[in-house]
Protein backbone atom coordinates (compact mmCIF):
# COMPACT_ATOMS: atom_id res chain seq x y z
CA UNK A 1 0.00 0.00 0.00
CA UNK A 2 1.71 3.48 -0.93
CA UNK A 3 2.07 5.69 2.30
CA UNK A 4 -0.43 8.03 0.87
CA UNK A 5 -3.24 5.31 0.92
CA UNK A 6 -1.91 4.22 3.91
CA UNK A 7 -2.11 7.18 5.74
CA UNK A 8 -5.66 7.93 4.33
CA UNK A 9 -6.94 4.75 6.05
CA UNK A 10 -5.05 5.30 8.98
CA UNK A 11 -7.17 8.75 9.40
CA UNK A 12 -10.17 6.43 9.52
CA UNK A 13 -12.01 8.64 12.02
CA UNK A 14 -10.37 12.02 11.19
CA UNK A 15 -12.14 11.83 7.62
CA UNK A 16 -15.32 11.57 8.55
CA UNK A 17 -14.90 14.12 10.72
CA UNK A 18 -13.93 16.35 7.59
CA UNK A 19 -16.34 14.61 5.22
CA UNK A 20 -19.40 15.63 7.20
CA UNK A 21 -18.22 19.14 6.26
CA UNK A 22 -17.80 18.09 2.30
CA UNK A 23 -21.16 16.56 2.25
CA UNK A 24 -22.26 19.63 3.59
CA UNK A 25 -21.69 21.52 0.05
CA UNK A 26 -22.57 18.53 -1.63
CA UNK A 27 -25.57 20.50 -3.46
CA UNK A 28 -26.01 23.78 -5.04
CA UNK A 29 -28.41 24.66 -1.79
CA UNK A 30 -28.93 28.29 -1.17
CA UNK A 31 -26.44 29.82 1.55
CA UNK A 32 -28.84 30.60 4.53
CA UNK A 33 -28.03 31.62 8.19
CA UNK A 34 -29.26 28.13 8.87
CA UNK A 35 -26.06 26.81 6.97
CA UNK A 36 -23.79 28.65 9.13
CA UNK A 37 -25.18 26.95 12.06
CA UNK A 38 -25.01 23.32 10.79
CA UNK A 39 -21.26 24.06 9.71
CA UNK A 40 -20.67 25.75 12.98
CA UNK A 41 -22.16 22.35 14.79
CA UNK A 42 -19.82 20.49 12.58
CA UNK A 43 -17.01 21.85 12.96
CA UNK A 44 -17.82 21.75 16.67
CA UNK A 45 -18.31 17.98 16.60
CA UNK A 46 -14.84 17.51 14.60
CA UNK A 47 -13.05 18.75 17.84
CA UNK A 48 -11.95 22.28 16.02
CA UNK A 49 -13.02 23.67 19.40
CA UNK A 50 -14.77 27.07 19.74
CA UNK A 51 -11.63 29.78 19.17
CA UNK A 52 -11.13 27.63 16.04
CA UNK A 53 -14.29 27.14 14.64
CA UNK A 54 -15.13 30.95 14.79
CA UNK A 55 -12.13 31.95 12.97
CA UNK A 56 -13.32 29.74 10.22
CA UNK A 57 -16.83 30.88 10.20
CA UNK A 58 -16.51 34.59 10.58
CA UNK A 59 -13.45 34.25 7.51
CA UNK A 60 -16.09 32.83 5.51
CA UNK A 61 -18.96 34.73 6.37
CA UNK A 62 -16.61 37.58 5.36
CA UNK A 63 -15.68 36.40 1.82
CA UNK A 64 -19.45 35.43 1.27
CA UNK A 65 -20.48 38.97 1.77
CA UNK A 66 -17.97 40.48 0.14
CA UNK A 67 -17.77 38.04 -3.65
CA UNK A 68 -21.76 37.56 -2.90
CA UNK A 69 -21.86 34.38 -2.16
CA UNK A 70 -25.17 32.28 -3.16
CA UNK A 71 -25.24 28.88 -2.73
CA UNK A 72 -23.18 26.44 0.54
CA UNK A 73 -20.66 25.23 -2.12
CA UNK A 74 -18.47 28.14 -1.77
CA UNK A 75 -17.94 28.11 1.66
CA UNK A 76 -17.31 24.58 1.88
CA UNK A 77 -14.80 24.16 -1.06
CA UNK A 78 -12.77 27.22 0.63
CA UNK A 79 -13.00 25.28 3.85
CA UNK A 80 -10.46 23.28 2.59
CA UNK A 81 -7.83 25.96 2.14
CA UNK A 82 -8.60 27.57 5.05
CA UNK A 83 -7.82 24.28 6.92
CA UNK A 84 -4.94 23.67 5.07
CA UNK A 85 -3.66 27.95 6.26
CA UNK A 86 -4.23 27.07 9.74
CA UNK A 87 -1.80 23.79 9.54
CA UNK A 88 0.84 26.02 7.27
CA UNK A 89 3.11 27.58 10.41
CA UNK A 90 6.94 28.07 9.33
CA UNK A 91 9.21 26.06 11.08
CA UNK A 92 7.40 23.02 10.50
CA UNK A 93 10.55 20.79 10.06
CA UNK A 94 13.34 19.70 12.93
CA UNK A 95 16.04 22.50 13.89
CA UNK A 96 18.52 19.75 13.95
CA UNK A 97 21.76 22.52 12.69
CA UNK A 98 23.58 22.07 15.88
CA UNK A 99 25.29 19.46 17.58
CA UNK A 100 24.83 17.69 20.13
CA UNK A 101 21.28 18.81 19.15
CA UNK A 102 18.35 18.48 22.26
CA UNK A 103 15.23 17.11 21.80
CA UNK A 104 13.55 17.70 24.96
CA UNK A 105 9.92 16.21 24.49
CA UNK A 106 7.01 16.61 27.45
CA UNK A 107 3.36 15.39 27.55
CA UNK A 108 0.97 13.94 29.73
CA UNK A 109 1.06 10.33 30.82
CA UNK A 110 0.37 8.29 28.33
CA UNK A 111 0.60 10.48 25.37
CA UNK A 112 3.28 8.82 23.59
CA UNK A 113 6.26 10.48 24.48
CA UNK A 114 8.49 7.38 25.27
CA UNK A 115 6.87 5.35 21.99
CA UNK A 116 7.62 8.68 20.34
CA UNK A 117 11.44 9.10 21.45
CA UNK A 118 12.13 5.23 20.36
CA UNK A 119 10.32 6.08 16.79
CA UNK A 120 12.83 8.82 16.15
CA UNK A 121 15.55 7.30 17.50
CA UNK A 122 15.12 4.34 14.64
CA UNK A 123 14.90 7.18 11.97
CA UNK A 124 18.00 9.17 13.34
CA UNK A 125 19.68 5.78 13.09
CA UNK A 126 18.90 5.03 10.08
CA UNK A 127 19.82 8.34 9.12
CA UNK A 128 23.83 7.61 10.13
CA UNK A 129 23.23 9.71 13.36
CA UNK A 130 24.82 8.92 16.63
CA UNK A 131 21.80 9.14 19.42
CA UNK A 132 21.95 9.22 23.04
CA UNK A 133 18.54 9.20 24.93
CA UNK A 134 17.76 10.26 28.09
CA UNK A 135 15.53 8.70 30.65
CA UNK A 136 14.64 11.87 32.38
CA UNK A 137 11.08 9.91 33.56
CA UNK A 138 12.91 8.90 36.97
CA UNK A 139 9.55 8.43 38.53
CA UNK A 140 8.96 4.94 37.37
CA UNK A 141 11.34 2.63 36.79
CA UNK A 142 9.48 0.95 34.42
CA UNK A 143 9.87 3.91 32.24
CA UNK A 144 13.36 3.52 32.21
CA UNK A 145 13.01 0.04 31.03
CA UNK A 146 10.85 0.83 28.36
CA UNK A 147 13.50 3.51 26.93
CA UNK A 148 15.85 1.03 27.42
CA UNK A 149 14.24 -1.55 24.80
CA UNK A 150 14.05 1.29 22.13
CA UNK A 151 17.83 1.84 22.68
CA UNK A 152 19.07 -1.15 22.10
CA UNK A 153 16.50 -1.68 19.22
CA UNK A 154 17.68 1.51 17.48
CA UNK A 155 21.46 1.06 18.43
CA UNK A 156 21.79 4.18 20.50
CA UNK A 157 23.20 5.40 23.88
CA UNK A 158 21.79 5.51 27.08
CA UNK A 159 22.07 7.64 30.12
CA UNK A 160 19.77 6.75 33.22
CA UNK A 161 19.41 7.42 36.62
CA UNK A 162 18.66 5.21 39.90
CA UNK A 163 14.42 5.62 40.08
CA UNK A 164 13.36 8.59 42.16
CA UNK A 165 16.44 10.53 40.90
CA UNK A 166 16.30 14.22 40.31
CA UNK A 167 15.55 13.84 36.55
CA UNK A 168 17.83 17.63 36.10
CA UNK A 169 20.82 15.98 37.34
CA UNK A 170 20.20 12.75 34.86
CA UNK A 171 19.51 15.28 32.11
CA UNK A 172 22.94 17.19 33.21
CA UNK A 173 24.91 13.87 33.28
CA UNK A 174 23.20 13.12 29.70
CA UNK A 175 24.42 15.99 28.22
CA UNK A 176 28.01 15.63 30.18
CA UNK A 177 28.06 12.09 28.33
CA UNK A 178 26.92 13.25 24.74
CA UNK A 179 29.07 16.16 24.63
CA UNK A 180 32.33 13.96 25.70
CA UNK A 181 31.30 11.04 23.05
CA UNK A 182 30.54 13.00 20.68
CA UNK A 183 26.52 12.57 20.09
CA UNK A 184 24.70 14.22 16.99
CA UNK A 185 21.35 13.79 18.60
CA UNK A 186 20.32 13.55 22.52
CA UNK A 187 16.47 12.65 23.13
CA UNK A 188 15.28 13.36 26.35
CA UNK A 189 12.10 11.76 27.60
CA UNK A 190 10.28 13.70 30.69
CA UNK A 191 7.66 11.70 33.34
CA UNK A 192 4.48 13.55 32.57
CA UNK A 193 1.95 12.65 36.01
CA UNK A 194 -0.19 15.65 36.52
CA UNK A 195 -1.85 14.52 40.02
CA UNK A 196 0.79 14.22 42.16
CA UNK A 197 2.54 16.50 44.85
CA UNK A 198 5.62 17.48 43.33
CA UNK A 199 4.97 20.05 40.46
CA UNK A 200 6.00 18.68 37.24
CA UNK A 201 6.19 21.73 35.23
CA UNK A 202 8.98 23.35 38.00
CA UNK A 203 10.44 19.67 37.73
CA UNK A 204 10.12 20.86 33.37
CA UNK A 205 11.44 23.85 34.08
CA UNK A 206 14.50 22.62 35.87
CA UNK A 207 15.32 20.74 33.43
CA UNK A 208 15.15 23.17 30.62
CA UNK A 209 17.51 25.55 32.67
CA UNK A 210 20.03 22.90 32.92
CA UNK A 211 19.72 22.53 29.54
CA UNK A 212 20.28 26.23 28.59
CA UNK A 213 23.16 26.16 31.05
CA UNK A 214 25.17 23.11 29.55
CA UNK A 215 24.36 24.35 26.01
CA UNK A 216 24.45 27.92 26.30
CA UNK A 217 21.20 27.95 24.60
CA UNK A 218 17.78 26.64 24.84
CA UNK A 219 17.37 22.65 23.27
CA UNK A 220 17.27 22.74 19.46
CA UNK A 221 13.62 21.29 19.88
CA UNK A 222 11.27 21.16 23.07
CA UNK A 223 8.18 19.25 21.72
CA UNK A 224 4.99 18.53 23.57
CA UNK A 225 3.18 15.13 22.75
CA UNK A 226 -0.21 15.11 22.47
CA UNK A 227 -2.60 12.28 22.12
CA UNK A 228 -4.76 13.20 19.34
CA UNK A 229 -7.83 11.27 21.08
CA UNK A 230 -8.03 13.43 24.00
CA UNK A 231 -9.93 16.06 21.74
CA UNK A 232 -10.46 19.94 23.99
CA UNK A 233 -9.02 18.53 26.78
CA UNK A 234 -5.61 18.71 25.27
CA UNK A 235 -6.05 22.22 24.55
CA UNK A 236 -5.85 23.72 28.22
CA UNK A 237 -2.80 21.01 29.20
CA UNK A 238 -0.91 21.96 26.35
CA UNK A 239 -0.95 25.96 27.42
CA UNK A 240 0.13 24.55 30.39
CA UNK A 241 3.25 22.76 29.15
CA UNK A 242 3.95 25.59 26.86
CA UNK A 243 4.18 28.25 29.59
CA UNK A 244 6.43 25.89 31.56
CA UNK A 245 9.02 25.16 28.45
CA UNK A 246 8.46 27.41 25.53
CA UNK A 247 7.77 24.73 22.84
CA UNK A 248 8.73 25.17 19.61
CA UNK A 249 6.58 22.39 18.20
CA UNK A 250 4.01 19.61 18.52
CA UNK A 251 4.07 15.97 17.56
CA UNK A 252 0.06 14.69 17.88
CA UNK A 253 0.02 11.12 18.19
CA UNK A 254 -2.70 8.04 17.99
CA UNK A 255 -4.23 9.71 15.07
CA UNK A 256 -4.67 6.03 13.81
CA UNK A 257 -7.13 5.60 16.54
CA UNK A 258 -10.32 7.87 17.26
CA UNK A 259 -8.96 11.58 17.38
CA UNK A 260 -11.78 13.43 14.82
CA UNK A 261 -8.84 15.50 13.64
CA UNK A 262 -10.29 18.80 14.23
CA UNK A 263 -7.85 18.92 17.25
CA UNK A 264 -4.90 19.64 15.26
CA UNK A 265 -6.29 23.12 14.07
CA UNK A 266 -7.38 23.99 17.78
CA UNK A 267 -4.10 23.44 19.06
CA UNK A 268 -2.12 25.16 16.21
CA UNK A 269 -4.64 27.51 16.75
CA UNK A 270 -4.40 28.20 20.28
CA UNK A 271 -0.02 27.77 20.92
CA UNK A 272 0.79 29.20 17.37
CA UNK A 273 3.30 26.67 17.20
CA UNK A 274 3.86 24.03 14.51
CA UNK A 275 2.86 20.49 14.34
CA UNK A 276 6.15 18.47 12.96
CA UNK A 277 5.40 14.82 13.30
CA UNK A 278 2.20 12.61 13.83
CA UNK A 279 2.22 9.50 15.07
CA UNK A 280 0.02 6.83 12.96
CA UNK A 281 0.26 3.47 14.89
CA UNK A 282 2.35 1.72 17.72
CA UNK A 283 5.19 0.37 15.05
CA UNK A 284 9.12 1.76 14.69
CA UNK A 285 7.76 3.15 11.23
CA UNK A 286 4.61 5.07 12.30
CA UNK A 287 6.00 8.18 12.63
CA UNK A 288 5.78 10.59 9.83
CA UNK A 289 7.06 14.46 9.32
CA UNK A 290 4.05 16.79 9.08
CA UNK A 291 3.34 17.80 5.48
CA UNK A 292 0.17 20.50 5.61
CA UNK A 293 -0.71 19.98 2.12
CA UNK A 294 -0.22 15.92 2.05
CA UNK A 295 -2.16 15.48 5.22
CA UNK A 296 -4.77 17.40 3.39
CA UNK A 297 -5.33 15.50 0.61
CA UNK A 298 -5.22 12.57 2.64
CA UNK A 299 -8.24 14.38 4.82
CA UNK A 300 -10.12 15.42 2.01
CA UNK A 301 -10.00 13.61 -1.14
CA UNK A 302 -12.66 11.16 -1.16
CA UNK A 303 -11.66 7.77 -2.97
CA UNK A 304 -10.92 8.60 -6.77
CA UNK A 305 -13.44 6.40 -8.26
CA UNK A 306 -16.22 7.24 -5.87
CA UNK A 307 -17.56 10.42 -7.42
CA UNK A 308 -17.64 11.95 -10.78
CA UNK A 309 -14.15 13.87 -12.00
CA UNK A 310 -16.58 16.89 -12.73
CA UNK A 311 -17.49 17.11 -8.72
CA UNK A 312 -14.54 16.33 -7.98
CA UNK A 313 -13.04 19.41 -9.65
CA UNK A 314 -15.47 21.72 -7.88
CA UNK A 315 -14.57 20.28 -4.28
CA UNK A 316 -11.26 21.35 -4.99
CA UNK A 317 -11.59 24.98 -6.11
N1 LIG B 1 -2.37 3.71 18.20
C1 LIG B 1 -1.31 4.42 18.60
N2 LIG B 1 -0.77 4.19 19.80
C2 LIG B 1 0.30 4.91 20.19
C3 LIG B 1 0.86 5.92 19.36
N3 LIG B 1 1.91 6.47 20.02
C4 LIG B 1 1.99 5.84 21.22
N4 LIG B 1 1.03 4.89 21.34
C5 LIG B 1 0.76 3.99 22.47
O1 LIG B 1 0.38 4.76 23.60
C6 LIG B 1 0.76 4.12 24.81
C7 LIG B 1 1.52 5.09 25.72
O2 LIG B 1 2.75 5.41 25.10
P1 LIG B 1 4.04 5.87 25.91
O3 LIG B 1 5.08 6.15 24.91
O4 LIG B 1 4.37 4.89 26.99
O5 LIG B 1 3.52 7.22 26.58
P2 LIG B 1 4.26 8.20 27.64
O6 LIG B 1 3.64 7.90 28.98
O7 LIG B 1 3.93 9.58 27.20
O8 LIG B 1 5.72 7.91 27.57
C8 LIG B 1 1.59 2.92 24.41
O9 LIG B 1 0.78 1.78 24.46
C9 LIG B 1 1.98 3.23 22.96
O10 LIG B 1 2.22 2.08 22.20
C10 LIG B 1 0.24 6.16 18.06
O11 LIG B 1 0.63 7.02 17.26
N5 LIG B 1 -0.83 5.38 17.74
MG1 LIG C 1 7.03 7.41 29.11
Amino acid sequence: MSWLSRLRSSLGRARESFSAVTRLGRSERPLTPAFWDELEETLILADFGVPATEKILTGLQTVARQEEWKTVDRPVARFRKDVERFLTLPGGELALDRTPAVLLLVGVNGSGKTTTIGKLAMRFRREGKRVLLVAGDTFRAAAAEQLGVWAEHSGSAIVRGAEGADPASVVFDGLRAAKARGVDIVLVDTAGRLQTKTNLMEELKKIRRVIDRELGEPPAETLLVVDGTNGQNAISQARLFHAATELTGIIMTKLDSTAKGGVLIAIVDALETPIKFVGLGEGPEDLRPFVPAEFIDALFDEDQNAIPLAQRRESVI
